[in-house]
């Protein structure tokens, strides 16, 4: 190919400057089209692909995955196949996000427009008004109405090039209801047309499979004054863990509550001693020691399906996690080789990892390997709650605040104190009935303080 050589630069983004390139989308050798995605780009509010405005072969990449980008930066160099003249440098609209966007005239000119996929807000200054194309009447296909009105915040964040934006519009398709082929779930001219031609045919058009309905965008802005805030690194990490072990793994969650009434007056015994050595003895050392022995005892509970699902992986090994409040936000502390450790020595561990998650100098090792998770809101209150299992782990345990309860023991009514437990459990891997055999092993491991004090082998 010997045509001209085109430059492709960062456009105009509003307001963002040093804009982290969180993905390189093509390498030198490459064929792109117009509108193909060369990089992504994130800032707090909004993750954006920047498409090529021409098409031809790569012949240089000059961003980095991990650098930092501004208006005009070059992003590639193409060497063209005549087909698109494009602009060299994005025109400078000096408020681009005042103005909509003009219907664009051929594809040829386009200037290249940053395309907001995620997480973009109504006060995402620019990114998200950059992206909104003029209102236009909408069709009314076959005569049928089956077109919803589009929802204008939805559709200014979906995952689709200004062209794609364009035939949506003159189609009246609500981009927010049409389920994204391309790389990343990037929204094709293609999907457009098939999610029309389904309703012409008189079918609802269907996410693809297993895709989820999408929850409706709602321009809240309308009912009230809204402050919108970018959720923290950590949020936007465990975000779509939770929300992943969530819609993937059938949840159910088994309450059950430990008689802990002699497990805290031996715990207010050694506390003081364990306080000279420097170690703060909570219930949860207790707690944490009773799920290693339910975990030796129930195998299965210490276990990862295999990622095909057809086998079961148990871990000879037992490494137990705990959640963490930190003003981080959620971390999972994994405290290794728990059933080696005595309740001393697991105080200790606990104490250590959770100063270090709250100062923010937990490493990634010390975050990973776990087989169960404990997450204790005892400390906070509540009297039970459906913990999300911490997948691939098969099984969380949440514990809730102790309470004083009149419980019915040897002919009469005496003031026990109750440790609420909440068990949910992958229920591909375990059964009822075992989940209530394991609750029922750890109160009565924590009824039993002998033998949670008791030196590890
Ligand atoms: N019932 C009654 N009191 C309890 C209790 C329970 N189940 N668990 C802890 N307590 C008490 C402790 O004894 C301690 O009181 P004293 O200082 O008088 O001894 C107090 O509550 C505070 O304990 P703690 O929080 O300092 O220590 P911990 O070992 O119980 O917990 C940690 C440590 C890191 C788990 C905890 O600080 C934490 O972050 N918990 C939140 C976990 C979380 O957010 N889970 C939800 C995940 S899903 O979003």
């Amino acid at each position: 190919m010997s045509g001209p050589v085109t430059e492709i630069r960062v456009p105009d983004m509003g307001n963002f400057k040093d804009v982290a390139v969180i993905d390189i989308l093509v390498k030198p050798g490459d064929r792109v089209e117009i509108e193909t995605p060369l990089a992504t780009l994130e800032t707090e509010k909004a993750t954006m692909d920047v498409p090529s405005s021409a098409a031809g072969l790569v012949e240089a990449v000059h961003v980095r995955k991990g650098g930092k980008v501004s208006a005009g930066d070059l992003v590639v160099t193409l060497r063209g196949d005549g087909e698109a003249p494009a602009s060299r440098v994005p025109a400078a609209t000096p408020d681009a996000a005042a103005a909509p966007t003009p219907p664009a005239p051929a594809a040829a000119t386009e200037v290249a427009q940053p395309v907001v996929s995620t997480a973009a807000t109504e006060s995402a200054e620019g990114d998200t008004r950059l992206m909104r194309a003029p209102v236009v009447a909408q069709p009314v296909i076959g005569g049928r109405d089956d077109l919803a009105p589009i929802d204008e915040p939805g559709f200014s964040r979906a995952h689709a090039g200004p062209s794609v934006r364009r035939l949506a519009r003159e189609l009246g398709v609500d981009l927010i209801r049409v389920t994204g082929s391309g790389r990343k779930g990037r929204i094709t001219h293609e999907d457009v047309k098939s999610f029309v031609k389904t309703l012409l045919a008189g079918g609802t058009p269907v996410a693809s499979a297993g895709a989820l309905p999408k929850i409706a965008a709602v321009d809240f802005a309308q009912f009230g004054p809204v402050e919108t805030r970018p959720l923290n690194r950590i949020q936007r990490i465990s975000g779509p863990r939770l929300h992943a072990s969530w819609v993937n793994l059938p949840h159910v969650t088994q309450f059950d509550e430990a008689d802990i009434t002699d497990l805290e007056s031996a715990r207010a015994k050694l506390r003081q001693k364990a306080l000279q050595e420097g170690i703060k003895l909570t219930p949860l050392a207790f707690i944490m020691r009773a799920c290693v022995r339910a975990l030796q005892q129930f195998p299965h509970f210490n276990a990862s399906l295999a990622p095909d699902g057809d086998a079961l992986v148990i871990k000879k090994y037992l490494h137990v996690g705990f959640a963490a409040d930190t003003p981080q936000g959620l971390l999972v502390p994994v405290i290794r080789n728990a059933d080696r450790k005595d309740i001393y020595e697991m105080a200790r561990a606990l104490g250590e990892l959770s100063e270090k998650a709250r100062i923010g100098r937990l490493s990634s090792a010390e975050m990973q390997g776990g087989c169960f998770t404990v997450s204790s809101l005892g400390g906070i209150g509540g009297t039970a709650f459906t913990p999300i299992i911490n997948a691939p782990e098969v099984a969380i345990l949440g514990v809730s605040r102790a309470t004083m309860k009149p419980v019915w023991r040897e002919g009469g009514f005496q003031p026990r104190l109750m440790l609420p437990l909440s068990l949910s459990y992958d229920h591909r891997v375990i059964d009822g009935a075992d989940a209530v055999r394991f609750t029922g092993f750890l109160a009565a491991t924590l009824a039993d303080v002998r033998s949670l004090t008791e030196a590890v082998p």
